[in-house]
């Protein structure tokens, strides 16, 4: 399903939009009061199942900010628990499995998700019963490095040293597990889009740890073969820190490569084959004032549209370099939209 005039898909397909496109990754979740209301007594991985609740938390941050985008809530680690691992986010940290992926056994064993996960699919359709033609819902799955960190670390991780370990010593082994994971990534971005997801991201967000020959070798055909899988819908691709590596990242095959706040838009466009440029403002500025916030999301466009008029790039989708922080105004989110649009 096509919206008429929305912005962001505008933005993608290289039209004029009628106003700057901006959503922020983590929109949703804990910034907002009314999603710590919603959320009392829930467990994460619950809320991620239950339609009516995934799909009110979505709308939240829509509703009160006026972004031009809904990212679906949910989490990278939904599609594996869906499949019948039992792997828990835990609060104030994150993914966290209590055995951890290290053999090849362990990666024979990991199920795969082979059916539709109804609940999400639901949910993606009571969001849409309230986004109006001009908002754009956005959903998304974990890259499998990403993904693959957590299960070999058994949580997140600060150095990724055990998934790097595997990747170098036992390399049939990492293969074998990129392998396993890919088939169940696409099952649920598949989903997502039989229920009437209209873009989607793919996140990459450790990628930016990895050399270049590393990421080349052992995360970028997997990475392709899902973007692959989905190209009847834009795609976006982002990671953090991964400014060395955004051109081997735009390989793999996306309308929207996501850039953090690390590097300007105009030199990213140099880097990418990607046309279209989604970021890049420095989470931390939302905490920094009207007057910081203005300067920072001017120049931010003004990168931008230089990237536009060397004919490096054909359009930009706003939004943060990485997610909101939990500890962010929610009156500082909703003032940066307003700037971002005006
Ligand atoms: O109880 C809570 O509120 C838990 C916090 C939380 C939330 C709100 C987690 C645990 N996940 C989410 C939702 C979520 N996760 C969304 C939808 C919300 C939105 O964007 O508006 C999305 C897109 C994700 C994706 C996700 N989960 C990523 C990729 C995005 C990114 O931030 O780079 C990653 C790395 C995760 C893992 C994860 N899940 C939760 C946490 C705290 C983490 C990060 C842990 C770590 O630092 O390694």
């Amino acid at each position: 399903m096509t919206a008429k005039n929305a912005p962001l898909l505008d933005a993608i397909a290289g039209k004029t939009p009628s106003r700057t496109p901006v959503w922020f990754m983590r929109q949703a979740g804990r910034s907002l009061p009314e999603y710590r209301q919603v959320r009392e007594g829930i467990p994460m991985l619950d809320s991620c199942f239950m339609p009516e609740l995934l799909a009110e938390i979505t709308l939240q941050p829509v509703r009160r900010h006026d972004v031009d985008g809904a990212i679906l809530f949910s989490d990278i680690v939904v599609p594996l628990k869906a499949a019948g691992l039992p792997i828990d986010i835990v609060p104030g940290r994150g993914p966290v499995l209590a055995d951890p992926i290290r053999t090849i056994e362990d990666v024979n064993n990991l199920p795969i998700l082979d059916t539709d996960v109804l609940e999400v699919q639901e949910g993606i359709r009571i969001i849409q019963e309230e986004l109006t033609e001009q908002q754009t819902l956005i959903g998304f799955a974990g890259a499998p490095f990403t993904l693959a960190s957590y299960l070999i670390e058994g949580g997140p991780s600060k150095n990724h040293e055990k998934t790097k370990a595997m990747m170098h010593a036992e390399p049939e082994v990492w293969h074998a597990l990129m392998q396993r994971l890919t088939p169940t990534i696409i099952n649920w971005l598949r989903g997502q889009i039989d229920a009437g997801i209209e873009a989607m991201q793919l996140f990459d967000s450790w990628a930016g740890y990895l050399t270049e020959r590393d990421y080349r070798e052992f995360v970028l055909p997997y990475s392709a073969e899902i973007l692959t899988s989905v190209k009847d819908i834009p795609r976006i691709h982002f990671g953090v820190g991964t400014g060395e590596i955004l051109g081997a990242m735009s390989e793999a095959g996306s309308e929207v490569m996501g850039i953090d706040w690390r590097v300007p838009l105009d030199v990213a466009a140099k880097r990418v084959q990607a046309k279209v440029l989604q970021g890049n403002l420095d989470p931390a500025i939302l905490f920094a004032g009207t007057e910081a916030m203005t300067r920072e999301i001017n120049r931010i466009k003004s990168e931008a549209a230089a990237a536009i008029e060397a004919g490096d790039a054909i359009g930009h989708v706003f939004n943060l370099g990485h997610g909101v922080m939990p500890s962010t105004d929610p009156d500082a989110i909703t003032e940066a939209v307003r700037i971002i649009h005006s």
